[in-house]
């Protein structure tokens, strides 16, 4: 099967949407992708999701399913699952959550009750909507209680420490969407340990650069650990839930109906019946690809290039006089605080857009600008990675980026730039054959 063909017969049923998948795929090709949440998964990934796994109901786990004939859906789910494990060296792990907001959900109530005091990272430092903002399920469910980082845009542990001494909360996580430095887990699981919390860690932005060993791993320190499959980890949009060491340990939890369960039942319990009913199977066999995928030599090479890619871009806008928030990176994004060029995030998000360089506006730390302004954008480098792109190119953009930005309301200067980023793209092309049809 290959996508060229699927698209023949889309073009006859639903000319529309033909059109609009063959518009975003030129979009993807012409312009520079850097939303670092975003990836490319490779075609293999994408023939896994699109196959006739999409018509099976298979509520349950491989050989525990409520329905008959899931036989070729069960190989899919086990090496999906064993692959993740081997992946992040977890005792056990679930493929079925359709996002990592799903996940994280799972992973929570498999701890905490509605009321609960939960702590997690602010929206505003770093942390992600699920980490307790208010107009999300984790804000409008528990009690939550804020850390953030200090003026050097670092999490601040002794912060952590002194809330979590305070306010008791049940549940700690850890983890974040737009932070871009090492997070220190053991020093979490020690707080968390003295107050008797359990500990979640959200891994969705980093899990690639953690599966290869760039940065530090949660699961020896985490009672769970969230991910979701797409970003640097470059598979299906999707999410993971993982269980290291404490997975096997009877720590009292109970279900609804009183039974006490081992970490990894619970969890398995919160995913199916608990928040899901049928998992996507088309998905789950495309994150099994993925994680082959990421199970091979060369993808140490593309996590490795992913972060000399990001310091190359950081620190060509730092000699450029960007303000970049913590003064760079370790992982695959940064954040860039635009308040010392006078434009707001969402000025520079539509400017870049009509350039041809696709960014999201972001919240700095100690940011007084709404979400929907912001004084900063949020910079990745998975996408561009994955396109061939290394430091030489990372320097141009930071170029074309401050062009865009010194000259913000020019039409001619994006004009110009956008010819730049075409010029750029073609010489890394992406999904050729699909274009081609
Ligand atoms: N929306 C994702 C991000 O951009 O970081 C997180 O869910």
């Amino acid at each position: 099967m290959d996508v060229g063909s699927n698209m023949n017969s889309l073009q006859k049923v639903d000319p529309e949407i033909f059109d609009a998948i063959h518009h975003e795929i030129e979009r993807q090709n012409n312009k520079l992708e850097l939303i670092a949440s975003e990836n490319f998964v490779s075609t293999a990934v994408l023939q896994a999701m699109g196959q006739v796994m999409t018509n099976k109901y298979a509520e349950g786990y491989p050989a525990k399913r409520y329905y008959g004939g899931c036989e070729f859906v069960d190989v899919a789910e086990d090496l999906a699952r064993e692959r993740a494990k081997k992946l992040f060296k977890a005792e056990h792990a679930n493929v079925q959550p359709h996002s990592g907001s799903q996940a994280n959900i799972e992973a929570y109530f498999s701890f905490v009750n509605y009321g609960d005091t939960v702590m997690g990272m602010a929206l505003s430092d770093g942390g992600h909507l699920t980490h307790g903002s208010p107009v999300n399920f984790s804000g409008r469910f528990f009690n939550m209680v804020h850390y953030g980082v200090n003026e050097n845009g670092i999490i601040d542990m002794n912060q952590v420490e002194q809330i979590a001494l305070k306010e008791k909360p049940k549940l700690i996580i850890t983890g974040a969407s737009a932070y871009s430095r090492k997070i220190d887990y053991k020093a979490f699981r020690e707080i968390a340990d003295k107050i008797n919390a359990k500990l979640v860690a959200d891994i969705a932005h980093p899990a690639g650069l953690i599966a290869v060993g760039l940065i530090p791993s949660p699961i020896e320190h985490c009672h769970v650990v969230t991910s979701t499959t797409h970003k640097t980890l470059r598979g299906p949009r999707g999410g993971l839930i993982l269980v290291g060491k404490d997975g096997e340990n009877d720590m009292g939890i109970k279900t609804p109906k009183g039974r006490v369960k081992l970490v990894s039942e619970i969890i398995d319990f919160n995913v199916f019946p608990g928040f899901q009913g049928g998992p996507l199977m088309h998905v789950i066999a495309a994150k099994a690809v993925a994680f082959q995928e990421a199970l091979q030599p060369d993808f140490v090479d593309y996590q490795k290039q992913i972060i000399k890619n990001a310091q190359a871009l950081a620190n060509e806008l730092l000699n450029r006089g960007y303000k970049v928030v913590s003064g760079g990176t370790d992982t695959h994004l940064m954040l860039v605080d635009l308040r010392n060029h006078n434009v707001t995030g969402k000025q520079t998000e539509k400017a870049l857009e009509a350039a041809g360089i696709t960014v999201n506006k972001n919240m700095v730390p100690f940011d007084d600008k709404s979400p929907f302004v912001t004084s900063g954008i949020r910079l990745g480098t998975p996408a561009l990675t994955t396109r061939g792109m290394q430091e030489n190119e990372m320097k141009l953009i930071a170029e074309m980026i401050d062009t865009v930005i010194l000259d913000i309301d020019s039409e001619t200067t994006r004009t110009k730039v956008a010819k730049q980023v075409f010029d750029l793209c073609s010489r890394f092309p992406l999904y050729s054959d699909a274009i081609a049809e």
